[in-house]
């Protein structure tokens, strides 16, 4: 729309897995879970309920054996290599989930985002249009219940499975988006251009989550389309690091995927037309033996259809020269003709083996060529090292373990920074808000109020990270950023009522409770309290989201990007200024000042005209209206992160 600017990516939706049912019980409670939040890109809360009730009927043993049927089923409109479609369903899986990048959140396959333009036209992403085409018959058959996300993640982890690999399991629950409201920040958009976000082609930095808008990761032929294994290796290594990966993780994970399936780049020839010129029939190009998608031709392994270590192996075994593709591109061959070959892929006969010079790469680096030799030696530690990094790619953008649904969720991994239980009996709320109103007579609600922010400030929504559960502001690195300066001091005016209250108070209900009961000092009506969290041990969970939460917000577009990451609306981010403006006259003087200097939120509530708008609201319609929205903002701000269950 007209409003939109590159900074205005809107982000996904709170989580809203609890269906209508419980959370009409939960607000019963005081504790409101999310769900009545719907953000550009996702359907209506009344659609979402109905795919959640969906999601709870969903045969998962029925939907992998049509899966398992599928994976041999050749259709003569798009042939299977080598009678099994496992390689082009984990290259699906993996190009959908693989556009997650840790600097905002965005990105992933939860939403099934690479069914929209301009994700779906990506020059990586060609001929995938094939693979969802064969999917959407099982994607018909079981309904609402089953979203894209999902299909496309358990296709790509089944085919695994199916071939001998690896299976930790499978976390659903993604829920599809309905436009393209969430994939136009991945690029390549107009706005980028105009707002310089990638200046150069092959060279973008962070926060987007590649190198070369339209890519994946990063150009398969070398940096720059140059045959360079070592520079392969550095872009590797910078670009799978916005992903959270390590070393070893790249090298399992790249040999893993290669293990299976081959490149399609028999000719020269066109793959056809992209998706957004030609809808109907995109990439109509050569099938079978002649079928280009990439322009790189062959297969890394002699056996593309059977997991083993043989990438590894290969790699150490011979010498590898780079040579002119028949698709006009540079890629690697065995020297001299020897070695193994692959069988053709549909015809009589085999082919050499093939390297792309990023694989060189892994061989050329001597930090991944460690990890080669060990994959190469040891084929357990490769299968448990690629079934974990498998598991961590296609689940990085769902959260907590919590938000995951069906029978095969795997136990909670490091990446999902599990919480411990809760405890068997909480203490008494009643009590301990007694306790803090006795504390508030004679210290600032501010300090308490800015204690609870700063901590359910983290949260955000796009890969629903962060939050107050866990308490994980009382740890490093949150205590240590230089916008919670001072918050150790109000967390020790707590500490003896948490002391009072022994293990049936954690930590993170304490500070919610200390903000609810600051905020009603300050006027706001009575705040609905859900209690149930629980403390982290260490801090590690706000790692991953420190980017924007270590300053303050310098400008009105921190101010901007910070609320939308949080999954909140322009209005609930006004509302939530009450504390600040506890009246409406007290808001109206905010957006009358001559004098905002130093002050970046007032700025913002001035200038930035979709806050404004919603500031004159509030001076139009009066306290009552601006104290009951700060309580229903305030209270959706403070469990947006409780994925646990009241
Ligand atoms: Fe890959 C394929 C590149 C990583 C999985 N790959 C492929 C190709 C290329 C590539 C060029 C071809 C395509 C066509 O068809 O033509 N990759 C690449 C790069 C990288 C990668 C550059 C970074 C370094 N992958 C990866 C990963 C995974 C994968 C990580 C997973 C895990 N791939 C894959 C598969 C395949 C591929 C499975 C096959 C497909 C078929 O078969 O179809």
């Amino acid at each position: 729309s007209a409003t939109t600017t590159a900074f205005i990516v809107p982000s996904k939706p709170l989580a809203f897995k609890i269906p209508a049912t419980s959370s009409t019980t939960a607000l019963a409670s005081g504790c409101p879970f999310s769900g009545g939040v719907v953000l550009p890109g996702y359907p209506p809360v009344k659609v979402q309920e109905e795919y959640a009730d969906a999601l709870d009927k969903i045969d998962w043993d029925e939907v992998k054996s049509d899966l398992k049927s599928l994976f041999s089923d050749s259709k003569d409109w798009w042939p299977a290599d080598y009678g099994h479609y496992g390689g082009l369903f984990i290259r699906l899986a993996w190009h959908c989930t693989g556009s997650y990048r840790m600097s905002d959140g965005r990105g992933g396959c939860d939403g099934g985002a690479q069914r929209f333009d301009p994700e779906r036209s990506w020059d990586d992403n060609t001929n995938l249009d094939k693979a969802r085409k064969l999917l959407e018959p099982i994607k018909l058959k079981h309904g609402l219940g089953l979203s894209w996300g999902d299909l496309f993640v358990l296709a790509g982890t089944m085919s695994i499975e199916d071939m001998g690999g690896p299976y930790l399991g499978f976390c659903g629950g993604r829920i599809d988006m309905v436009d393209n409201a969430q994939t136009r920040a991945l690029g390549p958009s107009p706005e980028q251009e105009a707002f310089a976000e990638c200046p150069v082609q092959g060279d973008c930095p962070a926060p987007l989550g590649q190198n070369t808008l339209g890519l994946i990761y990063v150009n398969p032929e070398g940096p720059m389309a140059k045959p360079d294994p070592q520079g392969a290796a550095d872009t590797i290594r910078d670009v799978f690091g916005r992903m959270d990966m390590d070393d070893r993780e790249n090298v399992a994970l790249i040999g893993g995927g290669h293990t299976f399936g081959k490149a399609h780049g028999a000719s020269k020839s066109s793959p056809g037309d992209y998706p957004y010129e030609n809808p109907a029939n995109p990439w109509d190009g050569p099938k079978g033996d002649g079928t280009v998608t990439s322009g790189f031709e062959g297969a890394w392994t002699a056996a593309p259809t059977q997991w083993d270590n043989a990438y590894f192996k290969n790699l150490i075994d011979y010498e590898w020269e780079s040579h002119m593709g028949p698709g006009g591109h540079y890629q690697w061959r065995i020297k001299g003709g020897k070695g193994p070959k692959a069988p053709m892929a549909h015809g009589e006969g085999d082919q050499d083996l093939m390297m792309l010079t990023t694989d060189i790469g892994l061989v050329t680096d001597p930090e991944y060529k460690k990890y080669v030799e060990e994959f190469a030696n040891d084929p357990e530690a490769f299968a448990q090292a690629f079934g974990e990094v498998w598991y961590k790619l296609v689940n990085r953008d769902m959260g907590p373990v919590a938000r995951c649904v069906g029978p095969d969720v795997a136990p909670a991994q490091a990446f999902q920074f599990p919480l411990p239980e809760k405890p068997k009996k909480l203490a008494n709320m009643n009590k301990v808000a007694k306790d803090i109103n006795a504390l508030l007579e004679d210290s600032s609600p501010d300090d308490f109020i800015r204690l609870a922010t700063q901590s359910a400030n983290t949260y955000r929504a796009t890969d629903y990270l962060g939050g107050c559960n866990g308490a994980r502001i009382r740890h490093s690195p949150g205590k240590d950023w230089p916008a919670n300066a001072g918050l150790d001091k109000t967390l020790a005016q707590l500490e003896g009522i948490k002391e009072s209250h022994g293990d049936g108070l954690s930590w993170a209900d304490l500070i919610v409770l200390a903000g609810n009961k600051a905020a009603e000092k300050l006027g706001a009506p009575g705040l609905p309290f859900c209690p149930g969290r629980t403390d982290a041990p260490d801090g590690d969970g706000w790692k991953p989201v420190e980017h924007f939460n270590k300053e303050l917000p310098a400008t009105v577009k921190d101010v901007v990007d910070r609320y939308q990451l949080r999954g909140l609306s322009a209005k609930e981010f006004v509302a939530l200024q009450f504390p600040s403006y506890s009246s409406s006259a007290a808001l109206k003087a905010a957006l009358e000042s001559s004098d905002t200097s130093g002050d970046v939120t007032a700025e913002a509530l001035q200038f930035y005209p979709e806050l404004r708008t919603w500031a004159e609201y509030y001076v139009a319609s009066g306290d009552k209206v601006y104290g009951n929205d700060f309580a229903s903002a305030w209270t959706n701000f403070m469990n947006a992160d409780r994925f646990d269950g009241p």
